[in-house]
């Protein structure tokens, strides 16, 4: 791209497009490799022999390859011993996670041992991806395979760079997802795997067509194009077995997902006394002594879980009861913090099975989160996938501005340091503390008066003047965030409820008693003096703090850029629609990118390239001995051109300088083509 001579928007957008039709979907600009979705197999773009031809090969020696940028991570780590990071980014089913896993499979290539089969470290890295997937990826609107939570791999390499350990940390699985879906996504993949299981396991787990699981139908759409389930269930028993997870410890696990499922389809009708509910009907209670069944709880004891609820004063026990809404209420928030802890003990266990080099210095690591979103209705998972992207987005501004004046003074040129166009505002709108939007969140949370309505009046007063928030005209509790890639329109009503992390202590007690142990170790006991009254703990700051944190680990490692970009939205192969894409290349900052090099100098050449080029502007300057240098100054001279600067080896250009260069050249070559031809016909 930077090689283009004309660098603003419809250059670099014709250059994607005619290269996307030649299926080269790879594209450098400057370090950053853009990847355009390919949405078809392209298998031998990923061969082994690729995988040997980039072995080793200096970046852009070979045509642009995610390969390519996996190599100079490692040779940039092996060479300055230093932490490489690799940041993968773009809007959803763009292809970050596919990006990722060719990246991990290359390094694999780099760092495994070759000939040793079976367990390794680096066959144990690969196959994580797929048992994550199963239980954090979804069908969504914007991808049937959407990432439903974000994920940083460190990849650890001994002194010798073979792969000796890795850690896998995940950030904010979506938990909602778990009881509601809507037409046409799905749940997590799990829950269909597991459906289509061999005929010995729906026996054993008591299931049936996922058509009859509330959790399931309330979107039409239980298949995905292309995907097997009763193949893929078998395909991630085996990538189970792989990263270390046993055949108890599996049983274990599904029949976890089988109670949710079972859990689900536990109704309530109203009870005899006010705001009193009961187990609806015979069908009901199939559904709850089953999941008491294979969570190996005292289904009487689950009943009470769900519908009691039991309150210590001073004076008395009371035992208060849920109205039906509640009970369902209580029900879906068993099933989340079931699922969300059966993930989380997932990853802590592939993890201590891949085990961690501690003297390991040389890391890569490899991030892979969740894309921007926005759907017609977006919720706090939107509102925290959207703000981990901004993020990313400032590491990005601020790294490939801070490469781009690096060059300047490498060069030494004169230049003062520009202040870009940064993403700050958002930010602060977001997670300032005190005063920004999570802050306020947390507020609300801890104060018993508040409701939604209370929340966002609250924003809208503090915010009335913020020029990156917008109060809908229409509504009394949405309100806008003006992100970088695009506004985004949030519903606050479930932000209160959705960003309390607590268990309901009866389902806590319920838990521990389970004679399963793998199932009373997901809620070990809570230290004795956060029981009852529980503290506040708030979701949204505590992802606050694990991104900050991310983001001290990547700012001590040299970061390499992949932007993927979703040439359409009908997911389909061979159709690049230049809107759609220019809109991507826009938000995701490449062309902040060009525009921040628009400030500076987007053209730069080196004498040689320069002479060879513009020499003819100026042939008297070019004659005897002559001082590259000097005669690059006379010639830009000469033609009265403003601000251009001479570096050490490289005159850079201002925009559209270059332009103007090369209509001089076209002029006099075109003059000199003219007396040519005016000679020629005097002599004929
Ligand atoms: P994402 O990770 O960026 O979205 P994925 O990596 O899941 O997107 O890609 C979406 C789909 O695009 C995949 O399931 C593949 O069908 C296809 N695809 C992407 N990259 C390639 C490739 N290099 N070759 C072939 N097919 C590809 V999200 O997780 O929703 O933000 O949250
Ligand atoms: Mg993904």
């Amino acid at each position: 791209m930077t090689k283009l001579s004309y660098l603003h928007e419809p250059g670099v957008l014709e250059n994607l497009a005619m290269r996307y039709q030649l299926n080269e979907i790879y594209t450098y600009t400057g370090n950053i490799l853009i990847a355009v979705n390919p949405f078809q197999r392209l298998p031998h773009l990923y061969d082994t022999h690729m995988m040997e031809q980039y072995k080793g090969a200096a970046l852009g020696e070979l045509s642009p390859h995610v390969f390519a940028v996996g190599d100079a991570a490692y040779r940039a780590m092996i060479n300055d011993g230093k932490s490489n990071s690799i940041l993968v980014s773009g809007e959803s089913g763009a292809g970050k996670t596919e990006t990722t896993k060719m990246l991990m499979r290359y390094l694999a290539y780099l760092g495994g041992r070759s000939g040793v089969e079976g367990r390794t470290v680096e066959q144990q890295v690969l196959e994580s991806n797929p048992v994550l997937e199963a239980f954090g990826n979804a069908k969504t609107v914007r991808n049937n395979n959407s990432s439903r939570f974000g994920k940083f791999v460190e990849i650890q390499f001994n002194k010798n760079g073979r792969i000796s350990g890795a850690a896998i940390k995940t950030y904010l699985l979506e938990r909602s997802r778990v009881c509601q879906i809507s037409n046409p996504e799905r749940n997590y993949h799990c829950f269909y795997l597991l459906c289509a299981a061999p005929p010995e396991d729906i026996e054993k787990y008591k299931l049936g067509s996922p058509k009859t699981f509330h959790y399931l139908n309330q979107s039409n759409c239980y298949e995905l194009d292309g995907v097997n389930d009763a193949h893929e269930y078998l395909a991630t028993r085996r990538a189970m077995d792989i990263v270390g997870i046993s055949e108890q410890e599996q049983e274990a696990i599904f029949r976890v997902v089988a109670a949710i499922l079972h859990l689900g389809n536990i109704s309530f009708a109203k009870g005899e006394e006010i705001d009193s509910s009961v187990i609806k009907d015979e069908k009901s209670r199939f559904h709850l002594n089953t999941a008491a069944e294979l969570l190996r709880c005292d289904a009487q004891s689950l009943e009470d879980a769900l519908i009691k609820r039991v309150m210590v004063t001073p004076e008395e026990v009371i035992t208060r009861t849920l109205d039906p809404l509640n009970a369902v209420g209580s029900r879906d928030a068993l099933a989340k913090t079931l699922y969300s802890r059966l993930f989380d003990w997932i990853v802590e266990k592939i993890n201590i099975s891949i085990g961690q080099d501690p003297t390991s210095k040389s890391i890569i690591g490899v991030l892979d989160i969740y894309g921007f979103e926005s759907f017609k209705a977006n919720s706090f998972e939107q509102f925290c996938i959207n703000f981990t992207n901004e993020k990313l987005q400032q590491h990005f501004n601020q790294h490939v501005f801070k490469m781009e004046q690096e060059e300047y003074s490498r060069e030494q040129i004169n230049w003062s340091y520009i202040e870009f166009i940064d993403n700050q505002d958002v930010l602060d709108l977001i997670e300032k503390k005190p005063g920004g939007i999570i802050a306020l969140l947390d507020e609300a949370c801890m104060f018993p008066k508040s409701t939604h309505d209370t929340f966002a009046q609250k924003l809208y007063q503090t915010f009335k003047n913020h020029k990156c928030f917008i109060k809908p005209k229409l509504s009394r509790t949405d309100f806008t965030i003006m992100h970088y890639a695009g506004e985004v329109n949030y519903q606050a009503n479930l932000f209160l409820d959705k960003n309390k992390d607590y268990v309901v202590a009866e389902h806590q007690a319920l838990m521990t008693a389970s004679k399963c142990v793998f199932v009373s170790a997901l809620f070990p006991p809570l230290p004795e003096d956060s029981s009852k009254s529980s503290k506040f703990s708030s979701i949204g700051s505590r992802f606050k703090m694990q991104l900050q944190s991310l983001m001290e680990i990547l700012s001590v490692t040299e970061p390499h850029y992949i932007r993927c970009v979703k040439p359409n939205n009908d997911l389909k192969p061979a159709i690049f629609e230049n809107l759609n894409v220019i809109q991507q290349l826009r938000c995701g900052g490449v062309l902040e990118a060009v525009r921040i090099s628009c400030a500076g100098y987007p053209t730069r050449r080196t004498f040689y390239e320069f002479l060879n080029r513009f020499g003819v502007l100026a042939p008297e300057v070019l004659e005897g001995n002559y001082d590259d240098k000097v005669a690059c100054q006379m010639i830009l001279d000469k033609k009265g051109l403003k601000g251009y600067q001479i570096g050490r080896t490289k005159v850079f250009l201002r925009a559209g300088q270059m332009a103007e260069l090369d209509a001089r050249r076209a002029e006099v070559l075109g003059n000199a083509a003219k007396t040519i031809q005016r000679r020629i016909r005097t002599f004929i």
